[in-house]
């Protein structure tokens, strides 16, 4: 990875100031400690983490030397209720840039995986600071899957997840990915700032889980139903076998047919 490349190549504020650990616990942790003394567009690159974290507690596996590890501090003026759409924004910025990079038709599963076919290649981890109502700052964790094999990955992982080299039998520059991260990123959250219309139209063309039918695990509560939508707040609508409509923040979904 060069550091010095990446520098020079992102335009704008995120990626103004980018820090790179060779191995870390995880960038979104650093990211948490750093956030408050930092400006907005912070960018922590890590080449390997010991402790990568998935939502919820979980890992994500992070091999060295082989996928992109990246954590962006963020300070958006938008109230917490409207939090899921820097998921959202960000999953619509990451699967534009793969796209571009690789060819392949990256598509978004609700809320922040990003898929090739029904395999995951990329996840999302928002993690957030709020006082009263108002955001504080965000750390919005990118793990991409990018030169690892399966081989890379532990058992149980390998048959849900790839990776663009998997895909295409060709290995990429991390470097140039993530120049084309931060550039899309950069656009991407202008236009949060300005019309958030423009991004939920966009995260709809590029998703795989609207129109289908899903179970979806929020909390305690599993559901079962078509995804009909994504509301102005980046919640999933959910019709239910019922025929009543469920609108839900946060959940695990997964694809039935
Ligand atoms: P998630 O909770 O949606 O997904 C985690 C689940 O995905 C795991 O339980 C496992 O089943 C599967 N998984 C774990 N590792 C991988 C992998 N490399 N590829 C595909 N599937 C996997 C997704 O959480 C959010 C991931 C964010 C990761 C970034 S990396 C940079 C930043 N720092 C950090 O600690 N996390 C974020």
């Amino acid at each position: 990875m060069n550091i010095e490349k990446i520098r020079q190549g992102a335009r704008g504020n995120i990626g103004r100031e980018i820090l790179f650990y060779p191995v870390i616990d995880s960038t979104n942790t650093a990211g948490l400690e750093k956030a408050l003394t930092s400006e907005e567009g912070l960018v922590i690159l890590a080449d390997s983490q010991l402790k990568g974290k998935g939502r919820l507690g979980r890992t994500w596996v992070s091999p060295p030397g082989l996928n992109i590890y990246m954590s962006i501090v963020l300070k958006p003026l938008i109230e917490l209720a409207d939090a899921t759409l820097i998921t959202i924004t960000s999953a619509v910025a990451c699967s534009i840039a793969l796209r571009n990079i690789s060819g392949l038709e990256i598509t978004i599963k609700w809320p922040n995986d990003l898929m090739f076919q029904n395999r995951k290649i990329g996840g999302i981890l928002t993690e957030l600071k709020s006082e009263l109502k108002k955001i504080v700052f965000a750390v919005v964790g990118i793990g991409i899957n990018v030169n690892s094999e399966l081989k890379d990955f532990p058992e149980d992982i390998r048959r849900m997840a790839t990776s663009l080299r998997n895909e295409t039998k060709k290995s990429f520059s991390r470097t140039e990915i993530i120049i084309e991260l931060l550039n899309e990123l950069n656009k991407w959250y202008a236009v949060l700032a300005s019309d958030r219309e423009i991004i939920i139209d966009k995260w709809k063309e590029l998703s795989s889980t609207i129109g289908r039918k899903v179970k979806v695990v929020s909390g305690q509560e599993t559901l079962e139903g078509i995804a009909e939508d994504i509301n102005e707040k980046g919640m999933l609508i959910l019709k239910l076998l019922t025929g009543e409509q469920k609108k839900i923040v946060s959940g695990d979904l997964i694809v039935l047919s």
